[in-house]
């Protein structure tokens, strides 16, 4: 697969004293047993109260909307509306101040058509394929390096996901279609990507995307990552050893018990992190802590 031509692009520059937080795929749905965002809500609301006081810019890496699953955008804007309510206070109709840059996914990839029904709730928002910051950064979703979420193979999944899936997820059924649930399947994307960073002729030097739900920093996941520290593994466990600024994945936010994304800063130097939101236990108290996780 080579490197995708894009939609719609929106060019950023990182300007002294911003703050990025990127964070992807939600999947939020209807509330029920099929919506996997409805667990963590409060986690990521948390976090997102944080951002918005903290002065970030909130940037949604796609799939933020369980779209295969659920008809229309009304069941999930009624189930999620706290959420909605508090991204509309990172908005700002006019795009050079607004703190909430949207993009589409696979599962939210209605947007690139629909934006007319996201623009009744947020006055003037644009929805994009892909952000580029300072010229040589790329973010996209990561469905653009999933063969399975193009072209004809990626009709036939979502009429499958659509018609059939819903049901046997409220029975306890795991996605057999997103990379998450596939180490192999999530290598070949992360490893595509990966090239894509590294060999292309537009300029971008790295990546960050979302998609398979596992969070990468500097090319390596988190467990990658444990491994190369403690330099103990389990034999059928492949691990690579090249850490490198080409490539980052923000995760998820319907991992079992917490949310993950990425940090831009630049305050005095430009810095990057892996954060983690989970409940942690106070004094018989339950909290949301934020972790650094690279
Ligand atoms: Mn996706």
């Amino acid at each position: 697969m080579n490197f995708p031509d894009l939609d719609r692009v929106k060019h950023l520059t990182l300007n002294p004293g911003m703050k990025l937080v990127v964070m992807s795929d939600m999947h939020r749905g209807d509330g029920t047993g099929a919506d996997d965002f409805t667990q963590n809500s409060l986690i990521y609301r948390c976090a997102l109260e944080y951002y918005l006081e903290n002065g970030f810019t909130y940037i949604e890496l796609g799939d933020a909307e369980e779209l295969w699953e659920n008809d229309n955008f009304d069941q999930i804007y009624i189930t999620h509306t706290p959420v909605y309510e508090l991204l509309a206070k990172f908005h700002d109709p006019d795009q050079e101040k607004t703190r909430y840059l949207k993009v589409w996914g696979n599962h939210d990839f209605y947007w690139k058509n629909k934006e007319a029904v996201y623009q009744q709730l947020f006055p003037g928002v644009q929805i994009y394929e892909g952000i580029i910051l300072n010229s040589n950064i790329l973010m996209i979703h990561g469905h653009q390096a999933d063969p399975k979420c193009m072209g004809e193979v990626a009709t036939i999944s979502k009429f499958f996901i659509h018609n059939f899936w819903t049901g046997f997820q409220r029975l306890g059924a795991k996605d057999p279609t997103r990379a998450a649930n596939n180490p192999g399947l999530c290598n070949e994307v992360d490893d595509r990507l990966h090239a894509w960073a590294t060999q292309n002729d537009k300029g971008i030097t790295t990546i960050i995307a979302g998609h398979t739900h596992r969070a990468v920093f500097e090319n390596l996941s988190i467990t990658e990552r444990r491994y190369l520290e403690s330099k103990v593994k389990t034999e059928i466990i492949e691990i690579k050893n090249e850490q490198d600024t080409s490539y980052f994945n923000s995760g998820s936010c319907v991992h079992p018990q917490s949310i993950t994304g990425i940090e831009i800063t630049t305050e005095e130097t430009q810095q990057w992190r892996l954060v983690e939101w989970h409940y942690v236990s106070k004094g018989g108290l339950l909290a949301v802590n934020r972790s650094y996780l690279g």
